[in-house]
């Protein structure tokens, strides 16, 4: 069978490798097949669709939300040239019968794919039965047929590294803080399953609540892998909450010490999940930057989104990370349920009272699957079922209670502005931080040398 891995293309500049399918394949190589991956974003265009596409039996696209129009074309190309389709992902997860029909896909692979997605290729080969198969969505003479919930695999240390030389990874370069951007930089995924119930947060539809945490020698292998294998040096962990165990964390930097791997990397997590000896490890072992997603500094905005994280929690956490001297990076939302002027200047001042670490602010978004998006639904705040708007460089899609599309967006650039400092306040900032004066020059020199 000839198999092809599709991601359609999306406008962000910021681009990371698609990991997903990478895992998929290399699954699939496992099992004796060879797979192509193709990146509208990369490696491919419209204009050479149709071509390609006729060369393959099977076609399986991989999309996020704001993607499915494109999906869709590439989807409807490939019926026509005679293909079997399958979609998986976030929103063909949350939305498998509208992707059905909208697509006109075969089937529909829910959450984790790769035990499903191996199960259908050898069903589809042998032309035998697929409804033993579980985490599948079809349709059978117009009756839509679910054979179960996916099995999440236990041992994630069991799937073998994602299939990276299938995908032209230079080309990838995620424009994050604490990089050297003109070097190349790669992603990877070390743990599934994100225990928090936040209410807009779709990584549970995909992979669950329970924690599964690669070994810190799976770990550290595959970073071995990048920066021998392909010669990148520079990786963000894309993990939902990668310090959700601070031993295994502890453990994976003692390791990149002991096996002196040239490497720096950076990774997300939450702020109740810090401790400052985990962080000094971290330090040591070349990470350069922590993603925290603070989401608001209103209490009762925490609350309502259950986030399960205090503010205070937060403040903490940034003093900890300060100390260390790691890059922070908060992550704030406009437009959660119950924004209200004085949220967002709860938030303002929050953001105006630490200027020590960079920002990113985005609007709350409703995505499928969530249990914001059903309560934004309810309520009537949401503008829009074009999915192609709910994207970060877009403007908000749902309303709140107290606060219009239109004052969300002032809210927003009050925020970003909050965020801007005067240069003599720096100034003064910084040299109260003789450290992280010291290093901030460091990493200057080094940049200007191209390191
Ligand atoms: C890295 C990342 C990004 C990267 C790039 C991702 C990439 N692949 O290139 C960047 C930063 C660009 C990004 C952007 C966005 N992201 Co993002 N991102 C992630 C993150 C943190 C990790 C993705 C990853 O590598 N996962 C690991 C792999 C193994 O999982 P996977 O890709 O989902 O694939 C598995 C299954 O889904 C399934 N599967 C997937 N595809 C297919 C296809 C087939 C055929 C089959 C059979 C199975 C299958 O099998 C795979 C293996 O198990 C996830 C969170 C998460 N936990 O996944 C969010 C996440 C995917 N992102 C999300 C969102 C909302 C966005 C944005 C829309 C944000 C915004 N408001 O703009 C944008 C999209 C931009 C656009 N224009 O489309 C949501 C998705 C919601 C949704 N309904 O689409 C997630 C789940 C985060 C969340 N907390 O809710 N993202």
């Amino acid at each position: 069978l000839n198999i092809l891995l599709v991601y359609p293309p999306y406008e962000l500049e910021l681009s990371a490798p698609p990991l997903g399918l990478a895992y998929l394949a290399s699954v699939l190589e496992r099992n004796g097949y060879s797979p192509v991956i193709k990146d509208f974003r990369v490696e491919i265009g419209f204009e050479d669709i149709e071509s390609t596409l006729k060369e393959y039996d099977i076609v399986g696209i991989s999309f996020m939300t704001p993607m499915v129009n494109a999906a869709e074309i590439i989807s409807k190309a490939a019926k026509r040239a005679g293909c079997t389709v399958i979609v998986g992902g976030p929103h063909a997860t949350a939305l498998p019968e509208e992707m059905l029909e909208k697509l006109c896909a075969d089937f529909v692979v829910l959450g984790e794919g790769e035990l499903t997605f191996l199960q259908l290729i050898q069903a589809l080969e042998k032309d035998k039965s697929v409804d033993d198969i579980k985490g599948l969505v079809f349709k059978e003479n117009d009756n839509v047929i679910k054979t179960g919930e996916t099995e999440f695999i236990q041992d994630i240390d069991s799937i073998p590294f994602p299939a990276r030389h299938l995908l032209q990874l230079k080309k990838y370069s995620i424009t994050y803080p604490g990089f050297n951007q003109r070097k190349p930089i790669t992603s990877m995924i070390t743990s599934r399953g994100c225990p928090a119930k936040c209410i807009f947060c779709s990584s549970h539809i995909l992979f669950g609540r329970k924690p599964r945490l690669a070994s810190p020698d799976y770990v550290v292998n595959e970073m071995k892998s990048i920066i021998n294998d392909y010669g990148i040096n520079q990786i963000n962990i894309s993990d939902d909450t990668f310090t959700l165990n601070k031993q295994r964390v502890i453990s994976i930097c003692e390791k990149i010490i002991s096996e002196k791997l040239d490497v720096i990397w950076a990774c997300s997590t939450r702020a109740n999940t810090l401790s400052t000896e985990m962080l000094e490890h971290m330090k040591a072992a070349g990470c350069t930057r922590i993603g925290l997603g603070i989401e608001s500094a209103s209490p009762a905005i925490l609350k309502n989104i259950k986030k399960g994280v205090t503010i205070e929690q937060v403040e903490k956490a940034i003093e900890m990370i300060n100390v260390t001297g790691l890059q922070i990076v908060g992550y704030f939302m406009v437009g959660n349920l119950g924004e209200s002027n004085e949220t967002v200047s709860a938030t303002a001042d929050f953001v105006g009272n630490h200027k020590d670490i960079t920002y990113g602010f985005s609007y709350a978004t409703p995505f499928p699957g969530t249990e914001f998006f059903n309560l934004a639904r309810e309520k009537n705040y949401v503008r829009t079922k074009n999915w192609a708007e709910y994207v970060i460089t877009n403007g908000p899609v749902a309303r709140t209670e107290e606060l219009s599309l239109n004052q969300l967006e002032q809210a927003h650039n009050k925020l970003i502005k909050s965020s801007r400092d005067s240069l003599a306040k720096r100034i003064i900032k910084i040299m109260r931080h003789p450290r992280l004066l010291a290093e901030g020059l460091i990493r200057r020199f080094k940049h200007f040398k191209g390191e």
